[in-house]
This record gives C-alpha cells, sequence and structure tokens, in this order.
C-alpha cells in the first residue's frame, strides 16, 4: 500500500504538475433540467470545475495547452490545476468535450472508437486520461476500452455520478477529484473505473445500482485501489503491467453488430434460443446461464441441439453466469451437456466483459489476425486481467516482507531495492532476476524509487547493461514514470547517450525504452536539442509557464535542474562505489579507493 506525504510549512514551496486529459462524452455528471427531462450540457471546465476550489488552484492562473482531437487536428485548450495534493503534486487538466454529449444509454461502438482514438493522439502529452461518461453502460465503455487499448502505459480512468455536479446533494465533486488525483499520481497502467471513492479494474465492473452513491462493483475482483482521507491506498499486487515489450497500440473498433446475449430463464423456449441463433450474420452469442453454468435440456434437450448446431455454423457462444458472484464451469451435468455441444466457459467474467471481448475478437478475426479457434481459446483465458486465472503460488523472498514499516526506517524492501541499484549498476543481471523472482515481490521492488526518485528503469536506463533493462521491463515495470525532477527514464538515457560517458549500450537502452512505448515530453525534447548543441545539463524547456510557445505548461520545481545532474552524479557515484567494491573484493590484498 502506498505511503503519503504530506506537504510542509512552506507556502512558497513549488511542486511539480502531472498532466491529466478529461475526456467528456456526458452522462449524468454534465447534466441540467430541461423542458425533455435531465440533458448534458456543455461547458464543464467554467461551469462546474472553475468556481470550484478543489479543482482550481487559485494561486495558478488558467493557462494554455496543446490537445489533439481524434482525427488528430491540434487544439489548445484552457486548463486549471488542482491545489497541492497529498502527494505534494499538482494536476493540471483539460477537458475536451465530445459534440454531441450523450446519455450513455445511447452509447455504441463508434463512441468508444472516439474515446480511444482521443486517448491515441494524445497519449505523449498527458500522465493519465479520465473519462466522464453516463453510468448506464460506464461497465460497457470500460470493458470494451480494455480491450481496444492494448499495451497501455498510462491510466485511463473511467467515472460519472449517480446526481448532477450542479445538484445541491452529488457524489460527481468525489469521483471526478478522486479520478484527477489517481490519474495524475499513480502509474496504473490499466482501463479502470473510480466510483464511491474505489478504484475498480474497468473489465470487471458491473452497475449494481440505479440510484444508490454506491452504483459500481465489481464483484469477482478486488479494487484496485481506495480513496481515503489520507490519499488513496492502492493494491499494487493486483495492478496489472504490461509484460512485454511493445508500444501502446488501439484497435479502433469492435464488431458490436454481429453478437448478442441471451438471457435463460425457466421454461425459455428452444425454438426461440434456435431463431435468436439463426439471425442472420450472427457470429458470437453470451448466454447468461443459471447458477454455475446451466441450462435447461440436457445432452439430447432441444435447447442443447441448437446451440450444438450453431457452433458447427462457426458461431461462438459464450456461457456466463445470471449470478454477480462465482464462476461457470462443467461441473453440474446441464453444464457438461453445454460444453460437449462446443460452448466456451467464461469462468467469472461479467456479461459487459464477455459481450466487448468477444466483438474485439471477432474484429481481430476480421482482420485476419486470428482463426476461429482463437477466438475460443482466447475467450476462455484472460487478456487484460477480466477473468480469474489460477495463479501459481506465491513465492518466498530470503528477505523476508518487504512491506514498508511505515515509519521510514530502512526495511527489507530498502535493502533490497539498494541490492537491485547496485546489481544494476553493476550490469549483474542474475541478481537482478533473483532478486525479482517471486510474484509476490517484484511489483513492490520495481514501484520502489530512491531518495530521488528513480525507479529500476531510471537506474538501469542509464546502466551497463541493456539486457538489464529489458528484463526489467518485461516484469512489468513502466517507462512513464518520472523521477522527483519530473524526468522519465528515457530522458536520462538520451542525456546518457549524449554525454561523454557514452557507450553502444546506451543507445540500446534509448532505443529499447522507446520500444517499449516511452516518449521524450516535448520540454526534454528541447533540453535534449540543447545537450547536443553543447549545453548538457540544463533542462531548460517549458519550465513555469508558456515558454516553449507551444501551449504547455509544466511547472517544475524550482531546483529541477540541480535535480536532473544531481542523479547523474549519483548514479556516477554509484558506479565508482560498485567498482571500487568490486574491485576491492577480488583483489582483497590491493584494496584501494576509487
Ligand atoms: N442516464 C445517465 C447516463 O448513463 C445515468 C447516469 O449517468 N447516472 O448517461
Amino acid at each position: 500500500m502506498g505511503g503519503v506525504t504530506f506537504m510542509e510549512g512552506n507556502p512558497d514551496r513549488k511542486f511539480p504538475e502531472s498532466r491529466v486529459l478529461i475526456i467528456m462524452t456526458g452522462g449524468t455528471i454534465c447534466m441540467q433540467p430541461s423542458a425533455d427531462g435531465l440533458v448534458p450540457m456543455s461547458g464543464f471546465l467554467e461551469l462546474a470545475m472553475a468556481p470550484r476550489p478543489s479543482f482550481n488552484d487559485s494561486t495558478a492562473p488558467s493557462t494554455n495547452i496543446t490537445a489533439y482531437t481524434k482525427e488528430g487536428h491540434k487544439l489548445t485548450l484552457p486548463s486549471l490545476r488542482t491545489p497541492t495534493s497529498a502527494y505534494c503534486k499538482h494536476i493540471r487538466y483539460s477537458i475536451l468535450e465530445f459534440s454531441p454529449l450523450l446519455d450513455s444509454s445511447s452509447i455504441a461502438s463508434a463512441g468508444w472508437t472516439d474515446i480511444a482514438m482521443t486517448i491515441q493522439q494524445n497519449y505523449h502529452l498527458f500522465d493519465g486520461f479520465v473519462i466522464l461518461h453516463g453510468t448506464d453502460s460506464l461497465a460497457y465503455t470500460a470493458s470494451a476500452l480494455s480491450f481496444m487499448l492494448s499495451d497501455l502505459g498510462k491510466p485511463v480512468i473511467l467515472t460519472g455520478s449517480q446526481a448532477s455536479i450542479f445538484a445541491l446533494q452529488s457524489d460527481a465533486v468525489d469521483n471526478l477529484l478522486g479520478s484527477l488525483i489517481i490519474a495524475g499520481t499513480f502509474t496504473i497502467p490499466e482501463v479502470c473505473l473510480f466510483f464511491h471513492h474505489t478504484l475498480f479494474r474497468g473489465n470487471r465492473t458491473t452497475k449494481v445500482s440505479a440510484s444508490s452513491f454506491e452504483a459500481f462493483d465489481s464483484p469477482n475482483a478486488d479494487p484496485l485501489a481506495k480513496v481515503t482521507s489520507l490519499g488513496a491506498d492502492v493494491n499494487w499486487g493486483l495492478v496489472r503491467r504490461p509484460t512485454r515489450i511493445a508500444e501502446f497500440a488501439v484497435t479502433k473498433t469492435l464488431d458490436t453488430t454481429h453478437v448478442a446475449s441471451l438471457r435463460i430463464f425457466p421454461g425459455i423456449w428452444p425454438q426461440l434460443v434456435d431463431s435468436v441463433l439463426r439471425v442472420p450474420d450472427l457470429r458470437g452469442l453470451v448466454l447468461e446461464t443459471f447458477g454455475m453454468g446451466n441450462a435447461p435440456g440436457g445432452v439430447d434437450g432441444h435447447l442443447t441441439k441448437a446451440i450444438k448446431q450453431a457452433v458447427e455454423r462457426g458461431i461462438v457462444i459464450v456461457n456466463v453466469s445470471q449470478c454477480t458472484n462465482g464462476f461457470v464451469s462443467p461441473l453440474y451435468a446441464p453444464g457438461t451437456a453445454l460444453g460437449r455441444a462446443g460452448v466456451v466457459f467464461g469462468g467469472d467474467l461479467t456479461t459487459e466483459a464477455a459481450l466487448t471481448k468477444l466483438s474485439y475478437l471477432l474484429a481481430l478475426k476480421d482482420k485476419g489476425e486470428i482463426g476461429l479457434e482463437e477466438v475460443k481459446e482466447m475467450m476462455g483465458r484472460s487478456l487484460r486481467g477480466e477473468m480469474t486465472e489460477l495463479r501459481v503460488a506465491s513465492f518466498v523472498h530470503p528477505a523476508g516482507s518487504l512491506e514498508d514499516d511505515g515509519v521510514g526506517r530502512v526495511t527489507a524492501a530498502e535493502s533490497a531495492f539498494t541490492a537491485l541499484g547496485y546489481a544494476i549498476s553493476n550490469g549483474d543481471l542474475r541478481t537482478v532476476r533473483e532478486l525479482l523472482e517471486g510474484d509476490e515481490f517484484n511489483h513492490q521492488l520495481l514501484k520502489k524509487a530512491d531518495y530521488a526518485g528513480n525507479t529500476a528503469v531510471h537506474l538501469a536506463a542509464v546502466g551497463p547493461e541493456p539486457k538489464i533493462l529489458r528484463e526489467i521491463l518485461e516484469r512489468g515495470a513502466s517507462v512513464h514514470v518520472r523521477n522527483r525532477a519530473n524526468n522519465t527514464p528515457l530522458y536520462l538515457a538520451e542525456k546518457m547517450a549524449a554525454s561523454a560517458g557514452a557507450t553502444p549500450n546506451s543507445e540500446e537502452c534509448v532505443a529499447l525504452l522507446k520500444e517499449a512505448g516511452a516518449h521524450l515530453w516535448l520540454e526534454n525534447e528541447e533540453s535534449m536539442a540543447n545537450s547536443r548543441r553543447g549545453s548538457i545539463g540544463g533542462n531548460n524547456g517549458g519550465e513555469n509557464g508558456n515558454g516553449n510557445g507551444n501551449g504547455f505548461t509544466i511547472t517544475r520545481p524550482a531546483n529541477a535542474r540541480e535535480q536532473d545532474s544531481a542523479t547523474l552524479v549519483y548514479l556516477e557515484r554509484q558506479r565508482a562505489k560498485l567498482m571500487e567494491e568490486e574491485y576491492n573484493r577480488l583483489n582483497p590484498d590491493k584494496k584501494k579507493s576509487f
């Protein structure tokens, strides 16, 4: 669980900003009464956020920032920033409003494409994304996006509210503020849904109440985080991270026109099921069955026969449970009969996830990327954490528990991280592997950072051995985390590659980070250009306002430049220390200091 650093007394202290793009699609959150009932209204930034102190830091004027439309047209949007959060950060945000704004009951797969494309166009400009959306179909959109966005490295958080932000009693402010803070603070590289103080994996959610503020649940998966009065408790052990070297990519369209879902009920007429299965061009059906996956009829029943014939015609039929909790399995005879008829068992998939996953896989099949058998095989296993898979028993680390002791003493976690830092700087791949072995611990080590905010990726990015960087990335570490000086691993790697100490491996680290989806921020690009012009060490782009003329307004800590140099000096010292230790270990009789 993440600890919280509270802001210290000095009001003049400057804190870094992270950037979040809010994509407004509509929903009750932005609705106002009209003659036809509640309808979405535009102008959310000015009408709903600017007047509220929790969304508008009075010490920072509104500035314009750059964003892109889903078609790639450049926009200059007004932005605001939050006051300092419990994590010593401001979140600067802008809103891109879709037109028309929708009640989410009217959203369809074209709307999902619009959201996905907007994220793709703006991916390199923001630390995270918040999607404002109506609650009615929110779980469908969250599920759909989780499949459409692959190798995601940044948080995408969907939220909305049960009451309008303009209503006296509303959940809107809490839901929006919590989403903004999480998206701007934590590198949770998943499509999530935030509601009622709780962050869920999006494709596990379902709407459980039409009126309560506690409108969503993920009955088969624990929440990823909880917002408390002290900040946010992230359950990092549950957060999924990409474990292959690949850039963020978007599957633009889903095939929602050839899928359906059907809820079995006692006495359902087999001919009805048969006629649904004979709808022209139907390619996939989600069958909501009783309990653990049972339907009437048994092996020789009419229903089973209709299903078997449909499977033989190439229709993919997925079995999910009507129960909100638990999973389907061919335990009882009726379930076994469905399995023998060729039905795929969807484990603990929600209907929302099953339908959107099927639409996604059928779209991949359409593009010739996978065949029918792969669609069925992939329906039965987890692609984005949407279903529970059997886990391998936990590994017990020799260093014992890696939990923080909460009072800043050197813990097992700290010493393991220090050992990791040494192994990285030493190019010792074997020790790195040993330290990162075991599910229980690697997520904690890979989340850790040193005093300058450098994670294992930052250290490996300037380290001597690109194989170590690859190892760390393949274990799911993020390339997007910034250190205290607001710099990403790629920035440090580029800087190292441009420095006198560069080796061929430095360029390899740069290439590997890019392959894994890392990108330079505009201010970094300018700084690199300056470095190449011979002024290494000056990270002077984009500080405190619009200096670069491109609308970026990253307020960097006053001492950012010093921290950048400090990071490199620290890494150099660390390397020298390691060389000294290694030399003295190998030459106990001729000890030297470096
Ligand atoms: N009908 C609304 C919608 O889904 C419900 C809501 O947002 N609370 O757009």
